[in-house]
């Protein structure tokens, strides 16, 4: 037991100096029902740099956690229910993950290792940040080691590893994602893409595929003058954390369109529409990246309608004839 405890506490990468960690956990949870999504909020205070997450979770006990930056976190003081597809449970209050300004910064499951960031990258958080509270959301799919005989407890969480160094290049995420529907019996692509047009560039260097059980795959593009090149691409049904990307190095710039295409496939006898229940589908593609230098991009989604209204051959400036 020891060997093995003091192996899971080892980091993959030791700390650098002047990164302390802090420990973002459940505060020793019973959630009683399956499928139940807590969260669980942590004020930043001062001004820091978030340069890794190292992850506590079983897979056995949770399916997966997410840490949403918040400029407002949904509640401040306790833990309370905040699924997707929310539904009231004994001993816990409902409400949202975040009141305002939520973005996802991690994402853990089934056993994802931690995730440093490159080398002088942070994601800017504390009192003069867009992230001013961090909240952890663990999502219990199996809740039986919590009721008797066992009555266990649950401290899932997440490492923070922090400095207060500033860091030179500052990380951000970015979504693309669609609104729209998907007939019954039929497989549609959900598409959206979005011009990027900042004085600075963004180099990706992580991506995050988010569907629902129609989900076959979702991918994400750099279009530069009609040429696409895949961010990344993945199944939806494996572990939704974030992945390293198709071409390190890649970079976007003024110009350039970022896209990204959901293959959905239904066989169902209804028509599922984009919402936030798992009998609704969702078809997102986050990209963290980040900049050389402090400055942030202004709009952090890249939204379309979807199907049956939207598809990429209604923006011919990304030649979708040269589509994937
Ligand atoms: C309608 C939809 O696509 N919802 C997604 C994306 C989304 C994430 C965030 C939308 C908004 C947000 O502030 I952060 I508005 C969605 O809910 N995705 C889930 C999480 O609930 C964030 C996921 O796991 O990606
Ligand atoms: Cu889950
Ligand atoms: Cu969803």
């Amino acid at each position: 037991i020891l060997v093995s405890l003091s192996l899971t506490l080892t980091l993959a990468r030791p700390l650098e100096d002047g990164e302390e960690e802090l420990e973002l956990r459940m505060p020793d949870v019973q959630p009683k029902v399956k499928d139940t999504y807590l969260c669980f909020p942590m004020k930043m205070g001062d001004t820091k740099y978030l340069t890794g997450f190292v992850p506590h979770a079983n897979m056995s006990t949770a399916h997966h956690m997410l840490l949403y930056g918040c400029e407002e976190p949904g509640e401040s003081d306790k833990t309370w229910n905040c699924g997707e597809m929310s539904a009231p449970i004994p001993d816990f209050e409902m409400g949202p993950v975040c009141a305002s300004g939520a973005k996802i910064i991690y994402a853990w499951g089934m056993d994802a290792p931690e995730l440093r960031l490159p080398a002088d990258v942070g994601f800017k958080v504390g009192e003069e940040s867009d992230i001013p509270w961090i909240v952890l959301q663990v999502h219990y799919k199996d809740v039986h080691r919590f009721l008797p005989p066992e009555n266990a407890k649950d401290h899932s969480g997440v490492t923070l590893i922090h400095t207060a160094q500033p860091q030179p290049n500052r990380a951000g995420v970015y979504l693309l994602g669609t609104n729209g529907e998907l007939p019954a019996h039929t497989t549609v692509y959900m598409e959206t893409a979005c011009s990027y047009d900042y004085n600075f560039d963004i180099i990706p260097f992580a991506y995050r595929t988010h569907a629902h059980t129609h989900g076959k795959v979702v991918s994400g593009y750099r279009v530069r003058d009609g040429v696409w090149e895949e961010i990344g691409r993945k199944d939806p049904q494996k572990p939704q954390m974030f992945y390293n990307i198709t071409n390190p190095g890649m970079q976007i710039r003024s110009g350039d369109y970022m896209a990204a295409r959901c293959t959905m496939v239904s066989d169902e006898d209804r028509v599922v529409k984009i919402g936030s229940t798992q009998n609704d589908e969702m078809c997102n593609f986050y990209v963290m990246y980040y900049v050389k230098g402090q400055q942030q991009m202004e709009e952090s989604y890249c939204f379309s309608p979807g199907p049956p209204h939207w598809h990429w051959s209604d923006m011919p400036e990304i030649h979708p004839e040269n589509a994937p």
